[in-house]
C-alpha cells in the first residue's frame, strides 16, 4: 500500500514496492545513565553524540524520549521530562532530519512543537485529556500506539479476545477520534504497540498481522520491537544480545507492509534492509 505521510518540515512517500526503503527511527533515550552519571550536561552532550551517528548512519527520523516507559516504571515528573527532551530538540533542529518526541504528556507536545518538533510519537494513543487539542493544529506527524492497560500494569496479565481485531478496533477509534478534532490523515500512522500491554503469542500474532493492520487502517505501520521481551522470549537472549533477533524482526516486519521501523541498532538495520532489499523482486 502506498501512502504519504507529513512530518512537519519533512514529507515522505511510502511506497508500496518491496524494493522501496522504510524509514528507520533511531531511538535517542535522553534518560540520565544511572551508572555513569555526569549530569544534565553529560546526558545532552551523549545524546547529541548518538543522534549524530544515528544520521551519519542511515536514521531518517530520531525519536526523543525523557520518560522510560518499562513495565511498572514510576511516572516522571512534567518539569524532569521537559528538562530531558526540550534541549535535546533544541541541539537537534539542524540535524536535516525529523525529530519526534515520544511522550503521552500534552503539555510536553505542545512545548515540544512550538521548539519544532518534526512528529509527536504517543504509546498512549492521544488519549490524554487535551493531547488531540495539543496536535490539532499544524502538519506534525503523530504515531498512534496501541497500548493495554497503563505501564505500570500492562504486563501483569495481558488478555484479549482476539488480540488483532481489538488492536485494530483501538487503532480505528482513535484515528477517528483525531480525525473529527481536524487532523488530517496523511499526519498519522499507526503502531501495534509490541510489548505493551501483550504476551509473546499476542505480540507475534501482531506482527504477523502487520499487512492486515495497514490494510484495515489504510495507514502506514510504524513497528517497534528492537531489543525487546519478544525478542528475548524466542532467542533465549539477554537485552543485550538481541542484535540479530531484533533485525530478523525488522525485516518480518518490513516484509509484511510496515513503512517506518523504530530501532536502536541504526546502521545494523539499515544494511540489514539494503540487502534484504535487493535481493527482492518487483
Ligand atoms: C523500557 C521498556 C524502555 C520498553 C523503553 C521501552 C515503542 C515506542 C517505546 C514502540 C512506539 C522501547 C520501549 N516502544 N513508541 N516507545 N512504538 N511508537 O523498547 O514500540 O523502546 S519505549
Amino acid at each position: 500500500m502506498r501512502h504519504f505521510l507529513q512530518c512537519g518540515r519533512f514529507g515522505y512517500a511510502l511506497e508500496a514496492t518491496a524494493t522501496a526503503m522504510p524509514l528507520v527511527m533511531g531511538i535517542l533515550n535522553v534518560t540520565p545513565d544511572s551508572f555513569s552519571d555526569g549530569g544534565r550536561f553529560q546526558t545532552l552532550e551523549f545524546a547529541i553524540s548518538r543522534a549524530e551517528e544515528m544520521v551519519a548512519d542511515g536514521a531518517d527520523l530520531i525519536d526523543i524520549g525523557g520518560e522510560t516507559t518499562r513495565p511498572g516504571a514510576p511516572a516522571l515528573p512534567l518539569e524532569d521530562e521537559l528538562r530531558r527532551v526540550m534541549p535535546a530538540l533544541y541541539a537537534l533542529r539542524g540535524l536535516g532530519k525529523a525529530l519526534s518526541v515520544d511522550t503521552y504528556k500534552p503539555e510536553v507536545m505542545r512545548q515540544a512543537l512550538l521548539a519544532g518538533a518534526d512528529m509527536i510519537n504517543d504509546v498512549n494513543a492521544f488519549r490524554a485529556p487535551g493531547a488531540v487539542e495539543a496536535v490539532r493544529e499544524g502538519d506534525c506527524g503523530l504515531c498512534v500506539m496501541h497500548m493495554q492497560s497503563t505501564p505500570a500494569t500492562m504486563q501483569h496479565d495481558p488478555a484479549y479476545a482476539d488480540v488483532v481485531a481489538e488492536v485494530i478496533a483501538f487503532l480505528q477509534a482513535r484515528v477517528a477520534a483525531l480525525e473529527a478534532a481536524g487532523v488530517r490523515r496523511e499526519r498519522i500512522c499507526v503502531d501495534p504497540g509490541f510489548g505493551f500491554g501483550k504476551s509473546v503469542a499476542h505480540n507475534y500474532a501482531l506482527l504477523r498481522a502487520t499487512a492486515r493492520i495497514e490494510r484495515e487502517l489504510g495507514l502506514p505501520v510504524l513497528a517497534g520491537l528492537s531489543r525487546k521481551s519478544m525478542i528475548g522470549a524466542v532467542t533465549g537472549r539477554p537485552v543485550e544480545r538481541r542484535l540479530a533477533g531484533s533485525l530478523a524482526g525488522a525485516l518480518a516486519a518490513v516484509a509484511q507492509g510496515a513503512k517506518i521501523v523504530r530501532v536502536h541498532d541504526v546502521a545494523e538495520t539499515v544494511d540489514a534492509l539494503k540487502v534484504w532489499q535487493a535481493a527482492q523482486i518487483d
